[in-house]
């Protein structure tokens, strides 16, 4: 006879590894003893809960269950002192596999310009939307050759997010996320099978998926002078109608200084990793290669052209009212660029552009200088075959910035380094804790500091349910799952269970969708509501750091 108040007892919905750090956050018990039981109801393991050394944002002290040292294969239950019995969770070595998995697969869910057959969408198999192959070059974006109304063709690519438009900026830290995450982990990526239509061929699906954007990205460099357009998007946001239904007009606008070096890095990223499959894919590696070197050079020319929405709907029509991405600052795109571009050419005039700072932060997607800083820090070889002279400063200024983000983690209510500050908490919260979590397995893989690797785990619990909701972010998953995101095709498909393997932005006090949260404490701003997308969309920049993490995190523990 135990009380169902699952609510109250805060962990990882999905499964831990074994040897993993293994803490339920409880809520209303900050003493008295915790036990674990088995699937049969036995007693397998107790434990003495701890008090959080601080109070949760909401003022509130919680009651740490700390069951490491229990490390038994299974499926279990946790019971708190007041009886509560949490939802189950399981414990073994491919804990991670299926949202690591999911979240991959998610992409192909996204794909603009095909239908998604049944054999690899199940139920939300669906009809062909974007053909995207009569885009009108807008106003903003003219140039000699491409008159305004001129028609290119720009199919493929995924949809950013809860909408149906692709931006080159946000497509820029996505894609490169991803080409990351195979790079830095082959093997075990090599192995990952996600059922999608070219599962079978010779290619590792992780990168038959990105191969899926990166041509549509190809297709948004005007060939004429190397810039590349900002976005391609309806001028304005569809209603929640499925792809197929929504056929207006499609435009690219403007080129700008932001998506040209995002495209740089990408494109100089792609062709080092597809260098290794010239039977495959022959020439590719080639054309990103030449791609990369015309936009950045494209951008040196144009070092400043930052894109205005505002400002260009005074001078153009149509006007476009879509998705943003305005990025103002452009130092850390030079940085992100000249770094790919570095590793991949070895040629010194990228160098000087490799600027080091005394303020490293995560990355977003107006903010990528770190990016470029994982590449040089993870191709030493490479950069010892140029004149950058910084490696060992770049090195050490990179472990004092993952030491200050892992220092008193485990003081917080919830004893993770996302909840360490409500500044953490903006829009697409999420992806900050899994961003986080890239830059500490980065930490990991160079100093082998088990801290690292306990604070990324601790981040991925996090997003699966040990946080200041309850939810599990990962559609499809967990026992208090995400049901209705912002997410067109998820809302019309007359289809209960919303499209798998999409990671909701995650709570943020902002309200900018003017809904009403039931709480505004930053890490509790959160409400599942599809109308909510401030908290509630979800969107390729998220999605992308959650999957190198559940990979990254699979892979280290596969070994
Ligand atoms: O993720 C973006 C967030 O950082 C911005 O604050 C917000 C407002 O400009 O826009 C978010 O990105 C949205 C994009 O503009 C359009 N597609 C949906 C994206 C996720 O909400």
């Amino acid at each position: 006879a135990y009380s169902q108040q699952v609510d109250s007892i805060r962990l990882n919905q999905i499964g831990f590894y074994p040897n993993s750090l293994k803490k339920a956050i409880i809520l209303n018990a900050d003493k008295g003893s915790f036990f674990i039981k088995n699937s049969s109801g036995l007693k397998v393991y107790s434990g003495v809960i701890v008090k959080s050394n601080n109070p949760a944002f909401n003022g509130r002290y919680t009651g740490i269950a700390d069951f490491s040292s229990f490390k038994t294969p299974g499926t279990y239950t946790l019971v708190s002192p007041a009886g509560d019995r949490s939802y189950s969770f399981t414990i073994n070595n491919n804990a991670l596999k299926s949202v690591a998995d999911a979240s991959l697969k998610g992409f192909y869910y996204i794909r603009a310009s095909t239908a998604l057959d049944k054999k690899y969408a199940g139920k939300w198999s669906r009809a062909e939307g974007h053909p995207d192959d009569k885009v009108l070059i807008h106003a903003s974006a003219v140039s000699p050759g491409r008159p305004e109304g001129t028609v290119i063709s720009s199919p493929r690519g995924w949809y950013d997010a809860g909408d149906y438009n692709k931006y080159i900026v946000n497509s820029g830290i996505s894609t490169g996320t991803l080409l990351s995450l195979y790079e830095d982990f082959p093997t075990y990526m090599q192995s990952a099978k996600l059922n999608i239509p070219e599962s079978n061929n010779q290619l590792p699906d992780v990168l038959d998926e990105v191969l899926w954007n990166l041509r549509w990205m190809l297709t948004m460099q005007d060939s004429a002078d190397g810039g590349v357009y900002h976005k391609l998007t309806n001028p304005a946001f569809d209603g929640m109608i499925m792809p197929d239904a929504a056929t207006k007009p499609r435009y690219v606008v403007q080129k700008g200084t932001a998506a040209t070096l995002d495209f740089a890095a990408v494109m100089a990223q792609a062709s080092r990793i597809f260098a290794k499959f010239p039977t495959q894919l022959p020439g590719l590696a080639d054309s990103c290669r030449k791609a990369s070197i015309k936009a950045w050079d494209w951008a040196v020319k144009n070092p400043d052209i930052i894109y205005d929405q505002d400002a260009m709907n005074k001078i153009y029509s149509p006007q476009i009212v879509t998705g943003g991405y305005g990025d103002r600052k452009l130092d850390d795109e030079f940085v992100w660029a000249a770094s790919e571009l570095l590793v991949t050419t070895q040629d010194n005039r990228y160098v000087p552009y490799v600027k080091l700072t005394d303020n490293i932060t995560v990355p977003t997607w107006g903010d990528v200088r770190t990016i470029g800083y994982y590449t040089i820090l993870k191709h030493p070889n490479e950069v010892s075959k140029t004149s950058f002279s910084q490696l060992a400063q770049l090195r050490a200024d990179y472990l004092k910035f993952a030491a200050v983000l892992v220092a008193d983690a485990d003081k917080n209510a919830y004893q993770t380094v996302m909840n360490k500050s409500p500044k953490n908490f903006g829009w697409g919260s999420s992806s900050v804790a899994a961003n986080q979590g890239i830059a500490m397995l980065l930490a990991y893989k160079l100093t082998g500091e088990q801290i690292y690797l306990d604070n990324a785990t601790a981040n991925m619990d996090y997003l699966l349910g040990r946080n200041g909701t309850g939810y599990c972010y990962l559609t499809g998953f967990g026992h208090k799952p995400v049901m209705h995101p912002h997410h067109r095709p998820s809302v019309a498909d007359g289809i209960v269970d919303p499209v798998p393997g999409l990671l909701s932005g995650g709570p943020n006090p902002g309200r900018q969708d003017q809904i009403p949260t039931p709480s505004s404490v930053p890490d509790e701003a959160f409400v599942d509501d599809d109308r909510a997308y401030a908290v509630n969309e979800i969107a390729i920049n998220w999605n992308a750091p959650f999957a190198y993490l559940a990979n990254a995190l699979q892979a280290i523990e596969t070994g």
